[in-house]
């Protein structure tokens, strides 16, 4: 008999909008790490006025989340490129101080750009780069540099009838990128879904770089969002060793069923815990934050 490679918490949603200080209409899908003996998760919260802004919970055991009174203090974009959503953000620990977080800036599929911001004490918030070309999002910027380069996924659009997969980019600086390749498994393309892309930031094990992604199937009433992990060549991050066939994550319960987006469940974020457990913070319907753990060992064996 298959077993859940991943466990919801019982007392799930751990977030909901009527946690939050004041009236918003949505929390989800938030970046999260730990920080000095604290959870963090940067969070899409949407206010009244249907804005995605980042808003930051925090929390000393990974369950109860506390969020601060106000939404992040954003740094402004370049006059040249405005943005009024921020959303999806990554959070990628560099070094004991650094942090850099890779988020969605605008919502429309041709407007959206990847954008990097820079924390040492998720406090203050510096801006590196307003954003990537137009159309590209799910950017995840791995832990590690490649022959010097920062190493990034990201996912540039097609559009809805062909719809765009899963890639990785480099850049010297952070603001530059290229070299892009889509990711490919056996020598082909490798598309898993109607459309998908990049979850959590890539753990790096033994066997690979682990990487947990969301996969997006149409059906005749709208799209389902389900997680799926999978192994990638520690020497080229875009080749995929092997993956998991069937989803570890799904929309079952109301509070991933009903909301903004019906049946939804999407991550940003991935941490390992010293004993080997990996806790996972996930959008439910674009309403609630879920949290899930598993064992990091089972999510690779899984990979095949
Ligand atoms: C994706 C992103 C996510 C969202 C998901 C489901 O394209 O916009 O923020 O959770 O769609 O609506």
């Amino acid at each position: 008999m298959k077993t859940r490679v991943l466990t919801k918490y019982e007392n799930n949603p751990i977030m909901s909008p009527e946690q939050m200080p004041q009236e918003v209409l949505y929390t989800f899908n938030p970046g999260a790490i730990k920080f000095k003996n604290e959870y963090i998760m940067m969070m899409d919260v949407t206010t009244l006025d249907d804005i995605h802004r980042i808003w930051i919970a925090r929390s000393h055991d990974g369950y109860k989340f506390t969020p601060d009174p106000e939404p992040v203090n954003w740094p402004a974009p370049d006059p040249d490129h405005p943005e009024t959503c921020t959303y999806d953000p990554r959070i990628t620990q560099i070094s004991e101080n650094e942090f850099i977080i890779l988020y969605a800036s605008d919502l429309s599929q041709n407007d959206v750009r990847i954008g990097i911001l820079r924390t040492s004490d998720f406090v203050h918030f510096e801006r590196v780069c307003t954003g990537s070309e137009l159309g590209n999002r799910n950017g995840v910027l791995f832990p590690e540099k490649r022959d010097n380069l920062y190493v990034r996924f990201d996912r540039p659009f097609g559009n809805e009838l062909n719809p765009s997969y899963m890639w990785v980019s480099y850049s010297p600086d952070l603001v530059f990128w290229g070299k892009s390749k889509p990711l490919s498994y056996e020598g082909k393309p490798f598309r898993d879904g109607y459309k998908m892309g990049a979850g959590a930031v890539p753990i790096k094990t033994d066997k690979g770089w682990l990487e947990i992604y969301h996969t997006v199937s149409q059906t005749c009433n709208g799209f389902i969002y389900r997680l799926k992990a999978c192994l990638l060549d520690l020497e080229d991050p875009s080749r995929v060793i092997g993956y998991t066939r069937d989803y570890i994550l799904w929309p079952e319960h109301d509070y991933e069923m009903k909301g903004r987006v019906a049946n939804v469940v999407f991550t940003c974020n991935a941490i390992v815990e010293e004993d080997g457990t990996v806790k996972i913070y996930y959008g439910a319907a674009d309403t609630n934050i879920g949290l899930a753990e598993g064992r990091l060992d089972d999510i690779i064996s899984a990979c095949v």
